[in-house]
């Protein structure tokens, strides 16, 4: 039988950070047994924001690097660059015309992202639609989604829904989110109320998995704690000091129960300077293989080059039959 079709992505907006590694890649990587996944550097979806050329060139290869240095086959997976398949900017077209912008004005993470930036353009205002094109082009049968990523998923069904209702059911398939085991949410460092972002501003923030030995070790042990002295997993009211033990807990296997035991008694500063330890020797393999690639830029375009064939391969067969439906003229 062949294998369901997932399909997932992570905007190039900075270095792979420990919550995209821990929430969703560590997750991608046990899914490439049991599904056929398509993975992708989400460029087109950085272009939200405006960014220096030459450095989001940089970026992506680095970003594609660092998928593989995490783990991702690529000859198990398809890996891309959302840019190289020029069929997702030709779909998210079609799927422009097909939806309502009343639909486009609920989405709450517009309504955050465009109360935070001055830069409003149609592009984080359509993103979405963009990201339904990403999913349908591929017929992918199931998407992983963190919460921020629902009511996306949402819209993407309702634009099928709005689709099969004018040119019938034959093309485009119905993703449902998928429900799997899911990555731990891992919060900011430094204000640990909200989410750790690669795009953060204040790199404390985050640790970014090529973040040097050193960084990692100064990042965490200057992340913020309470006050208190007990070591307790309360992410309501020691949300600095529950936030390491979860990063803890994922890298080391150990429940945060296990953790809280094998702490009683000491200071919050152990569980830093063990974490931070940790951290670099759990990172260690993973710059050593980025470091290698990044030496090797023949070889990574060469390995880029071919997750788009593979890519568009698929892209092409759903764009010609949206088309057809469409009544666009095929040659
Ligand atoms: N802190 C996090 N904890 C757990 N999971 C996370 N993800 C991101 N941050 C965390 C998951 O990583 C995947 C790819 O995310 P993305 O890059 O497409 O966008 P994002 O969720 O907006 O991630 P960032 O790092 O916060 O990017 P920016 O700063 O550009 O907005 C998703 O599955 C996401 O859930």
């Amino acid at each position: 039988m062949a294998k369901k079709v997932i399909l997932s992505g992570s905007t190039a907006t900075g270095d792979l950070t420990l919550g995209n590694y821990i929430g969703a890649i560590n997750n991608w990587k046990s899914l490439q047994e049991e599904y056929d996944c398509l993975y992708f550097v989400a460029d087109l979806h950085a272009l939200t924001v405006a960014q220096d050329p030459k450095q989001l060139q940089e970026r992506c290869k680095s970003f594609f690097a660092q998928y593989l240095a995490l783990g991702l086959d690529p000859d198990k997976n398809t890996l891309f660059l959302q840019s190289h398949v020029p069929e997702h900017a030709e779909l998210n077209w079609i799927l422009t015309c097909l939806t309502p912008m009343g639909y486009l004005n609920r989405m709450t993470q517009f309504k955050d992202k465009s109360s935070q930036t001055k830069n409003i353009n149609a592009g984080l205002f359509t993103y979405p639609v963009l990201m339904s094109a990403d999913i349908l082009l591929y017929q992918a049968d199931v998407v992983p989604v963190g919460e921020d990523q629902k009511q996306h998923l949402e819209l993407c069904r309702d634009i099928v829904n709005f689709y099969h209702n004018r040119y019938g059911e034959k093309t485009l398939k119905m993703p449902e989110p998928h429900i799997g085991k899911q990555g731990a949410r891992i919060m900011s460092l430094q204000d640990p109320s909200k989410k750790m972002s690669k795009s953060d501003e204040n790199e404390k923030n985050f640790v970014s998995i090529i973040d040097t030995p050193k960084k990692i070790q100064k990042k965490i042990k200057s992340a913020v704690t309470d006050s208190d002295t007990v070591i307790e997993f309360d992410p309501e009211n020691k949300a600095g000091l529950s936030n390491l033990l979860t990063i803890y807990s994922v890298l080391s296997g150990k429940s945060t129960e296990e953790l809280v035991n094998e702490y009683q008694g000491k200071m919050y500063g152990h569980v830093k300077v063990d974490l931070a330890d940790l951290v670099c020797e759990t990172l260690k393999p993973v710059q050593e293989k980025y470091h290698d690639l990044m030496k090797n830029e023949d070889y990574l375009l060469e390995l880029m080059a071919k997750g788009a064939q593979k890519a568009r391969v698929r892209a092409q067969n759903t764009l010609k039959a949206v088309y057809q439906d469409t009544g666009l003229v095929t040659l």
